[in-house]
């Protein structure tokens, strides 16, 4: 999705990267915000990954989510570039389980914060970004309120079936 204007700047490394990262593009739907998806390779397309970072506040950005699996020095290679904040997404690998990515993303040295997520979790990605968003904006913030609210809900329903049908029969019915 690339809309008219975008405050959120969705990049990753590889298509491979797209299936987690759609959490992060699914919040941004779900707040109507407005976002632009791109693979930015910062090994296969490092002038690209240069150009796209350096010119992100210029074009409007307001944040940057930036996902990578393995030697994922896209989140911080993007950050030493840009003014805006970063939250990094650690992608799940098939060898390290993305222990990997977490570690590359998370250890930045001092003076280049990359804000890192649980692995796989470009969901919380997505809220966060909405959330540094929201600190400016009074309507978004009055909707992240109610997203807390529907998650406390949500809970108390669960709570509400549970007494009701007693856990064996709850746990028979949990997918
Ligand atoms: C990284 O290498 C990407 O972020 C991806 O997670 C990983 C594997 O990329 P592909 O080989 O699937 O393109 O650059």
């Amino acid at each position: 999705m690339t809309n008219d204007n975008p405050q959120i700047g969705i990049i990753m490394g590889s298509d491979s990267d797209l299936p987690t990262m759609q959490g992060a593009i699914a919040i941004c739907e779900e707040f109507e915000v407005s976002c632009e998806v791109a693979i930015v390779s910062a090994h296969r397309t490092p002038q690209r990954m240069v150009d796209y970072a350096q010119t992100a506040h210029q074009r409007g950005l307001k944040v940057i989510i930036a996902g990578a699996g393995g030697a994922a020095h896209l989140p911080g290679m993007v950050a030493s570039l840009t003014p805006l904040p970063v939250i990094g997404v650690p992608v799940s690998t098939r060898h390290l389980q993305g222990v990997d990515s977490l570690y590359s993303i998370v250890q930045m040295p001092g003076g280049i914060p990359v804000a890192t997520v649980a692995i796989g979790n470009a969901k919380n990605a997505g809220l966060l970004a909405v959330q540094i968003l929201a600190s400016q904006q009074p309507e978004l913030l009055e909707r992240v309120q109610q997203y807390r609210q529907t998650l406390t809900q949500s809970v108390m329903d669960k709570q509400a079936a549970l007494e009701k049908s007693g856990y064996q029969q709850y746990l028979s019915q949990m997918p």
